[in-house]
């Protein structure tokens, strides 16, 4: 694909777009990066480009004038369809790529590409990590954190790239051809963004379009879809999961283990050997041992794995759920930075737990995000003042002494169907002695109060 002397508009300006005009930049493409923010909003990140002359900067997400001389449009992830630069770009046959189907073009190693509506990040990290246990090296990536883009823009040195893909990211893809494909699930999600539940599944979808009689496509039985769209599928190979049904072909659950029958293999996983709590995370983890097999990993390094991969502690880490409130351990969330983009992760109503010792920062970078998605903000530890007095009074506000009894606060604040979020925004040091012990203090207080709800629950029924 010819990229140098074209002009090519990027849209928003976050890790998407940063990583992408740098890779066009090196390409020799002019580059003009539009956003939603002034480009002082934007900050360190519109200063990452001072001096580029081949970077344009500060052109508004709705100044249609610049596609009088743009060749391709890359959008951002997080720019929706309905974004008037896409809707007139599209309408003057302007060609759209999104990040993920650009990068795709240029990547040289095999892509096993991981999307659903949940467990993506779990199932492509376990699998990176098997990949690694068993000598394989892997590059892992995409909505995970790290967009492909950036890894093409170097050597590439990886046997394997492990993606997660968003639907954001499969909006506009063209040929994205990744040579095993996993669709976990899919249930209603980003209805705002792509219009309706049928358009977000068919974008969800895409993922398999241009595979081949060479690739893989692997579903969830339980997925009431998924027999219909196995007909639909060009895949040569279609590998079924199920945690509630048994299988001829695929892997499901055979009393206390997970059995694999493919391709003339039959073998057993124990459910014992695996540390990942619940249903989905069995059904993750099938997902993540057909793709290992399918690329030769042997049972032994998949089964070491399951032995000790835990999940990410620290990181948006699932803590546990109490009359419907999922309690969240983002202890790792030590800047702003971090708070944002595990605000980012929550599509309900979150109860935010920041504070700590004050490490330098903008708070106030938030402000949006806790009107959209935070009903109640609790900031606690040395930091609490100051973190209230630049984005206290945006929602429901309390200050709290310490992690404790803010977490009291929040659970005492909470509904069903919130989310308590703690995510820091400091560093630990006035009350523990790193994040690692701030986050298991945390854990311990949700376990120490599911205890107490279950005590009292035994104690109304011994009164009965
Ligand atoms: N912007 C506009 N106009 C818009 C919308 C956004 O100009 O209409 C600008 C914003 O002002 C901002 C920039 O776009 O400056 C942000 O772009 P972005 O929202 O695409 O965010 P990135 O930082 O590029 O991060 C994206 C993914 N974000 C989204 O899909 C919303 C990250 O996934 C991903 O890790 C990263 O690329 C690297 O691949 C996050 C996410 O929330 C974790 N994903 C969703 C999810 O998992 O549910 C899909």
């Amino acid at each position: 694909m010819e990229l140098r002397g074209k002009n090519i508009l990027v849209i928003g300006l976050g890790r998407t777009g940063v990583a992408t005009a740098k890779f066009l930049s090196d390409r020799g493409a002019r580059v003009m990066i539009a956003d939603q923010k002034a480009i002082s909003e934007l900050g360190n990140t519109a200063a990452l480009f001072k001096g580029h002359a081949d970077i344009e900067l500060g052109i508004r997400d709705d100044d249609t004038d610049v596609l009088l001389r743009t060749d391709m449009i890359v959008p951002s992830p997080g720019v929706p369809p309905s974004n008037c630069l896409l809707e007139e770009g599209l309408r003057m046959g302007i060609p759209i790529l999104s990040e993920l189907e650009l990068a795709s073009r240029y990547l040289k190693k095999p892509a096993v590409a991981i999307t659903g509506t949940n467990g993506k990040t779990t199932t492509t990290s376990l699998l990176g990590r098997i990949f690694e246990q068993c000598g394989r090296r892997v590059f892992v990536g995409g909505n995970i954190g790290n967009p492909l883009i950036s890894y093409v823009n170097g050597k590439q040195e990886d046997d394997f790239a492990v993606l997660e893909v968003s639907s954001f990211q499969l909006q506009w893809v063209r040929q994205f051809h990744p040579f095993i494909a996993v669709l976990l699930n899919v249930t209603s999600d980003h209805i705002d963004y792509h219009g309706s539940f049928e358009e977000y599944r068919s974008v969800k979808e895409r993922i398999f379009a241009c595979q081949g009689t060479e690739d893989y496509a692997i579903l969830n039985v339980d997925d009431p879809e998924s027999e219909d769209l196995s007909q639909r599928l060009p895949a040569g190979h279609v590998v079924r999961f199920s945690s509630s049904s048994r299988l001829k072909e695929g892997i499901f659950i055979d009393g206390d283990c997970l059995r694999y029958r493919f391709d003339g293999k039959d073998e057993e996983y124990p459910i014992r050997s695996i540390r990942l709590k619940g249903r989905h995370n069995l059904e993750n983890t099938m997902a993540a041992v057909i793709a290992a097999r399918i690329c030769g990993c042997p049972p032994a390094g998949i089964i070491e794995t399951l032995e000790s991969f835990t999940g990410i502690p620290h990181r948006i880490e699932f803590a546990g759920s109490i009359d419907g409130v999922d309690y969240y351990d983002d202890s790792k969330g030590t800047n702003v930075d971090a708070v944002y983009r595990a605000l980012e992760a929550f599509h309900r109503p979150v109860v935010l737990l920041v504070g700590g010792r004050y490490k330098g920062g903008d708070f106030g970078v938030l402000t949006h995000l806790i009107r959209e998605r935070v009903k109640m903000l609790i900031a606690f530890g040395e930091a609490g003042k100051k973190i209230l007095s630049v984005i206290g009074g945006i929602v429901k506000t309390e200050r709290a002494e310490g992690l404790k009894s803010a977490v009291y606060m929040a659970r005492d604040n909470a509904s069903s169907g919130d989310i308590v979020l703690l995510s820091p925004g400091c560093s630990s040091f006035d009350e523990f002695k790193n994040y690692e012990e701030r986050g298991m203090v945390f854990k311990d207080i949700v376990e120490h109060m599911g205890h107490e709800k279950d005590e009292r629950i035994w104690a109304n029924h011994l009164q009965q």
